[in-house]
């Protein structure tokens, strides 16, 4: 076998023995990596259907049409741009269509659950191409939409982009659409984190109170790593032009060629979507989530916000004085994947933050259910209290130290061998 193949194998090996419970992540199917895997990816299509700049497109435009039809029906949107290559871009091509440089946008901070795009200063293209003014949860995780609307109706951006990668509670989309009426601005919703559990009725959507909706394709949606851009009615109505705004930002604006590969596995994950069997699947992460932010709760453990609405949980460490690189290195040589995150008002640089991240949408495509929720916080909980004093110096090099020297250790950690070989034998018994 040839060297990239052996470490594929070797990376389908760690996939298969181990927890995926990386919120952003999950198992596509065999039908989406043999569409994202295929020939079309030989292709060239820069423009839209019917109207490319190369020949040789016309079963390309058919694939291109089937994800975009596809799309609009399940979220009964007005337009869709399924041709960004993932949501950082796809964002931009929003910003890019509808603002002009300096213009001012609004957004969630990255800290407080945010994402990178939605105007985090300095050193973003969102932060730094436009001004931004961000706003942040109350001590206890919770957003609090009356600071929303005073900053808004004082600031008066252009543009609210609002969506979620660390916050475990339904946004209230209809309170954010009323904002940003009260002000003439566009309410861009990205939904990247829950689309899967927009289509499975288990999240509110937004589509009836944003203009525009951006989503990835590979989280809780279970497709191919790309983006979709739709356009809601309300949008249309406000600009009738905004579809072929946001289409011209896309190409020629910020991309060049299409993966049409990836669009013919935006088109099969949708088809999937539409099944019974995904309305049950989203329906099941949303209850693994609430059991295991329950039984974590009931471990000692602080669960951000008290609970979860979502597939995702964010554990504050600071009542433990612990770090999330402490723990979420712990917890990777137990099996259990997570990663460390910020948790509210956090003062712990971004490196090192204070939190951890952790959600169900993979562990439940493997078919896990409450019962596995159980086991597993029973091992975060054990790992967490087995590691308690291990706590991070505060100088910059020390810290850097103690963290080399923890990830020697713990490889020989007798409960960390002991948890990630129960840990295999979960695994086994639900395969990818
Ligand atoms: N990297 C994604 C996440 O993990 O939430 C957001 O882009």
């Amino acid at each position: 076998m040839d060297k990239v193949n052996i470490l594929i194998k070797k990376e389908e090996k760690r996939q298969q023995e181990t927890l995926m419970m990386i919120p952003s992540e999950n198992y596509a199917s065999k039908e989406v990596r043999n569409a994202v895997g295929s020939i079309l990816m030989n292709k060239y299509s820069e423009g839209y259907a019917g109207k490319r700049y190369y020949q040789g497109n016309r079963i390309i435009d058919e694939i291109e049409n089937l994800a975009i039809e596809k799309a609009k029906k399940l979220f009964k949107v007005a337009h869709v741009n399924c041709q960004s290559y993932s949501g950082s871009p796809a964002n931009s091509a929003v910003l890019f269509a509808l603002l002009n440089e300096g213009d001012k946008i609004m957004g969630l901070k990255l800290s407080s659950g945010g994402h990178l795009t939605h105007g985090h200063p300095n050193i973003t293209f969102s932060g730094k191409f436009f001004k931004s003014v961000q706003f942040g949860t109350k001590d206890d995780g919770v957003i609090d939409y009356e600071v929303v609307e005073k900053l808004a109706k004082k600031e008066k951006p252009n543009l609210m982009i609002i969506g979620t990668t660390a916050y475990p509670l339904i946004l209230d989309w209809k309170k954010l659409g009323e904002i940003a009426d009260s002000i003439g601005a566009w309410l861009v919703a990205d939904i990247s984190h829950v689309s899967g559990l927009v289509l499975a009725g288990v999240y509110t959507s937004p589509v009836p109170f944003a203009h525009i909706v951006t989503t990835t394709t590979h989280k809780t949606l279970r497709g191919p790593r790309g983006a979709m851009i739709m356009v809601t009615s309300k949008g249309l109505k406000k600009d009738s032009e905004i579809a072929s705004k946001i289409d011209r930002a896309v190409f020629p604006g910020l991309q060049g060629g299409p993966h049409n590969n990836t669009t013919a596995g935006i088109a099969q994950c949708l088809i999937e979507a539409e099944s019974k069997e995904f309305k049950e699947y989203g329906k099941q992460i949303v209850k693994n989530a609430i059991s295991l932010a329950n039984e974590l709760t009931k471990g000692g453990l602080t669960v951000v916000t008290g609970k979860t609405q979502c597939h995702l949980i964010v554990i504050d460490l600071r009542p433990l004085g612990l770090s999330g690189n402490v723990v979420a290195e712990a917890l990777e040589v137990g099996g259990i994947v997570v990663n460390r995150n910020s948790v509210p008002n956090d003062i712990a640089p971004p490196f090192y933050p204070s939190g951890i991240r952790l959600g169900t949408p993979a562990i439940t495509t493997r078919g896990m259910k409450e019962k596995e929720m159980k086991l597993i916080s029973s091992w975060i909980i054990s790992v967490i209290n087995h590691f308690k004093d291990e706590k991070l110096p505060d100088e910059k090099n020390e810290r850097i130290l103690f963290m080399k020297n923890f990830r020697a250790k713990i490889l020989k950690d007798k409960l960390l061998i002991s948890i990630s070989k129960e840990v295999k034998s979960l695994c086994k018994k639900f395969p990818i």
